[in-house]
């Protein structure tokens, strides 16, 4: 009987661990750069399918810049061609708690007096996976502020005419780093499987 609770909490051990793994990545993280512009960004999904951005960027003078990302992690010509606005759902573009917005749309960071910007906000389309992973794509910092399209400038609704690009940097997977290395070349499943047998066979 003691045996049998034993077996009964390892399984459920490893069948949270296994869940944690076959996940997507816990936290993404970015280094922004570009001129004398340096900064950390992290995304965090959380439990509730949103995101926590967080970050210290250097170097601009106070005020509100732009804060997008944009489709393409590629930075073989700079910022330049990092695309437009990651828009999967083809809508215009808008301010982060807007109904129509790019899921790029994350509206401006602000600058103080000793140019430090500090961020820290949740935003709900955002996501680590699925139809909205920004994995692989790119976080932009723009010469002025967006205007979330409520201007009538040309570029107000698409790209709510924040400027040139200051900086950027690639999103990439921060954690679990052990992830490809532990599962690669096994299935999940099978992995999840075996290690239960194993599990079971060495308590018996
Ligand atoms: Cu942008
Ligand atoms: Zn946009």
């Amino acid at each position: 009987m003691f045996k049998h609770i034993i077996i009964l909490i390892a399984t459920v051990v490893v069948s949270a661990f296994a869940h944690h793994l076959n996940g997507a990545p816990h936290v993404a993280s970015a280094r922004l750069k570009g001129g004398d512009v340096d900064g950390n960004i992290t995304f965090t999904q959380l439990d509730d399918n949103k995101v926590r951005v967080q970050g210290t960027i250097i170097g601009l003078t106070p005020g509100q810049y732009g804060f997008h990302v944009h489709e393409k992690g590629d930075l073989s010509n700079g910022c330049a061609s990092t695309g437009a606005h990651y828009n999967p759902e083809n809508q215009p573009h808008g301010h982060p708690d807007d109904k129509e917005r790019h899921v790029g749309d994350l509206g401006n960071v602000e600058f103080d007096a000793n140019n430090i910007a500090t961020i820290d906000f949740v935003d709900s389309l955002l996501s680590l996976e699925g139809d909205h992973n920004i994995i692989g794509r790119a976080v932009v910092l723009h010469e002025r502020a967006d205007d979330f399209g409520r201007t009538n400038h040309p570029d107000s609704r698409k790209t709510g005419n924040a400027g040139g690009r200051v900086a950027c940097g690639v999103i990439g997977i921060q954690d679990p780093v052990y992830y490809t290395y532990i599962w690669s070349g096994a299935s999940r499943t099978s992995s999840t499987f075996i290690i239960l047998l194993t599990l079971v066979l060495f308590l018996y």
